[in-house]
């Protein structure tokens, strides 16, 4: 089968023909139907999020089940699933304790499925799993614990979505932490991810939803999506602009959704006192970002993370459907671009110059 193989790290990534072992008990083999170009993939080419290599990425994908390996009866071939880019094994601490996000058995198995093993390499060579996904390929192996089933009438693109950013970016303000009604949100960084914050803060019933991007082009995509204010840190300090746009004193939540030391040092500055900066982007591995401890203390604010947007996939994702299904969550005019697998690599360029909205692999 063909998938988007990536050897080294500042490299195109290479789309070819790859050989994919059958699913073990626990695994599911799938079709992958859409895969979404997250730029956590980027991160993963730039060699700014290391992972073993070779590896096959992509982890925001919807899928149909071909066959299931040994002892699975949680789905059946026909199908249609998403494939969360976190699998939880249900058994360890963090599964044990809610937050199937963090799951101890994934991480400690990262490029490989859970028996540590891969099913994917080209002759003798190995290649590695991104996130249990791998889904920059037509077809995939996948932990059949994490599987979601889809109702019939959620498009698969938009399923693919619900993979990664509409459940990241709307559980950090749902989840991860609970916009207050009428409370005062910024949000750094409106692409695929931010925008979907966005979108949860809205949700939430937040009053005053500031958009911070450098990209005049993305803010006026925020305004879709909930944003009743934008500010370009290329034109005024962000800082400075927020805490204007909220009476001097700065937000209660502000939400980093780029990835880097900069912004997340932003983000800090820019909550109010007692107010809460809410890390999602990723940024470089090496990257420490400063941060004012007096303030910290002082002013009491609290610097925390989102991962998957705190989410319990199989619970969360479902009333996440629901949500999309009544209206509440726009994702059909989040995708602007269609790609076919063979163009991946046109797919990062486009999220590297800034093109708005999120774009989705759907040909394969
Ligand atoms: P995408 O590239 O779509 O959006 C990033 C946005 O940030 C763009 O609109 C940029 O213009 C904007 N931007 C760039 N520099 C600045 C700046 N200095 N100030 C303000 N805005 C800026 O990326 P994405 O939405 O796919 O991903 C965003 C981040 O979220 C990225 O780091 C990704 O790896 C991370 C992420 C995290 C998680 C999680 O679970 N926490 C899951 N998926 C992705
Ligand atoms: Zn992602």
């Amino acid at each position: 089968m063909k998938a988007a193989v990536l050897y080294e790290y500042g490299q195109p990534l290479v789309v070819e023909e790859v050989e994919l072992d059958p699913p073990k008990a626990g695994e599911v083999h799938v079709r992958v139907a859409a895969a979404g170009v997250c730029r956590s993939d980027l991160h993963v080419m730039k060699g700014e999020a290391p992972q073993p290599l070779p590896i096959v990425l992509g982890h925001e994908a919807s899928a149909v089940v071909l066959d299931v390996g040994e002892g699975v009866t949680s789905v059946k071939p026909g199908d249609r699933i998403i494939t969360p880019f976190v699998s939880s094994c249900g058994r360890c601490t963090s599964c044990l304790t809610g937050h199937a996000n963090l799951c101890d058995a994934h991480s400690a198995t990262a490029g490989a499925m859970f028996d540590g093993t891969t099913r994917l390499h080209k002759g003798e060579q190995r290649i590695h799993h991104m996130s249990k996904v791998t889904c920059f390929a037509q077809e995939a192996i996948v932990p059949d614990k994490s599987c979601v089933i889809l109702p019939d009438d959620v498009p698969m693109p938009q399923a693919a979505l619900i993979g990664c950013c509409v459940t990241t970016g709307v559980g950090a303000a749902t989840e991860s932490v609970q916009v207050r009604p009428g409370s005062t949100v910024a949000v750094i960084g409106c692409g695929g991810v931010g925008v979907n914050v966005l979108q949860g803060a809205r949700l939430q019933n937040a009053g005053k939803i500031i958009a911070v991007d450098i990209n005049e082009g993305a803010l006026e995509f925020a305004m879709r999506f909930g944003a009743t204010h934008t500010v370009n840190p290329t034109q005024q300090d962000p800082v400075q602009r927020v805490k204007e746009i909220t009476n001097g004193l700065g937000v209660d939540y502000a939400f980093e959704v780029f990835g880097s030391a900069e912004t997340v040092t932003n983000a800090f500055n820019m909550v109010r006192k007692g107010g809460t900066a809410v890390v999602v982007g990723l940024a470089p591995a090496d990257e420490l970002a400063g941060v004012d401890t007096v303030a910290l203390v002082r002013q009491e604010k609290t610097l925390k993370g989102s991962y998957y947007g705190g989410a319990r996939p199989a619970v969360d994702m479902p009333s996440i459907i629901e949500m999309y299904r009544s209206g509440k969550i726009n994702i059909d005019d989040l995708i602007t671009r269609q790609y076919k697998l063979d163009d991946i690599n046109e797919a990062y360029a486009d999220l590297e110059r800034g093109v708005v909205g999120r774009g989705v692999i759907t040909e394969f």
